[in-house]
């Protein structure tokens, strides 16, 4: 785990040089209340909330109730926890979506992590689309193109098939190591560009022009986690450290 101190400063600098930001609300989010749970999500103590127990073939999925708005930039912080178990399963995504059935939008358990579905080219299965997400995947699944070791990955509409994954270059890595990990999602719509970092690495630096190309021109999206196991498990759960975004006149400010 990297230095907090480092970090809250380069956070401080990277905040001053973006000089489009009207006003930006910084606040521990209070978890109680403000998640929408499905399945096995529950709250635990701390501002943290419980994915999936440490046990087979569990989903648990938790969306923030109040939407997202993709004309402004924002950034979101959290610690994940993949559970202690080196052979356990299947991983947590963070995704972004404006699936039809709005905050009781879920996809399929095991590796699509309650996410995806498990054959992208086939119409059985839920999955949740529109959407992006990062995947924190945790067991190798062939039919995704899982490397053998955990890995990171960029995913749309609901498919958890990927061709890239970060990272390339070290087979021993690995999330299931009984600790939390920091992790950052940040998008300016500028540029469109998405930047996310896990442990002060970062782990997709890309472009997308998600309100037209993901989302077909709507702006107001939801956000949240969703994890799963199968016959192999974890315990697995987020801890929301803190929310920033722009305040527009548009927008009603955080309670
Ligand atoms: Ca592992
Ligand atoms: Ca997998």
């Amino acid at each position: 785990m990297r230095n907090k101190r480092c970090y809250l400063l380069n956070e401080y600098a990277m905040f001053r040089a973006a000089a489009f930001f009207i006003l930006v609300l910084v606040q521990a989010i209070p978890a109680s209340g403000q998640f929408s749970l499905q399945g096995q999500a529950t709250h635990m103590d701390q501002d943290c909330i419980l994915l999936t127990a440490d046990s087979a073939y569990a989903e648990g999925l938790a969306f923030y109730t109040t939407p997202l708005n993709l004309d402004v930039p924002f950034r979101i912080g959290f610690d994940i926890f993949f559970g202690e178990k080196e052979e356990g399963a299947d991983g947590i995504t963070f995704m972004i979506h404006n699936d039809p059935r709005g905050l009781n939008a879920f996809g399929t358990w095991g590796e699509c992590m309650g996410y995806g579905r498990w054959n992208p080219g086939s119409p059985y299965g839920t999955c949740i689309s529109p959407s992006v997400a990062i995947e924190f995947d945790t067991y190798q699944n062939l039919r995704q193109n899982d490397p053998a070791h955990d890995h990171i990955a960029w995913l749309e509409n609901g498919s958890s098939r990927h061709s890239t994954y970060w990272p390339q270059d070290n087979p021993d890595f690995n999330l299931e190591d009984n600790r939390l990990h920091d992790f950052v999602f940040s998008w300016n719509p500028a540029d469109n560009r998405i930047t996310v970092l896990l442990d002060g690495n970062v782990v997709v630096n890309t472009q997308r022009d998600l309100k037209n190309e993901i989302f077909n021109g709507a702006s107001e999206v939801i956000w949240g986690f969703s994890a799963s196991t199968g016959r192999k498990h974890n315990l697995q759960y987020f801890c929301l450290r803190r929310l920033a975004r722009n305040n527009s006149p548009a927008e009603s400010p955080e309670k």
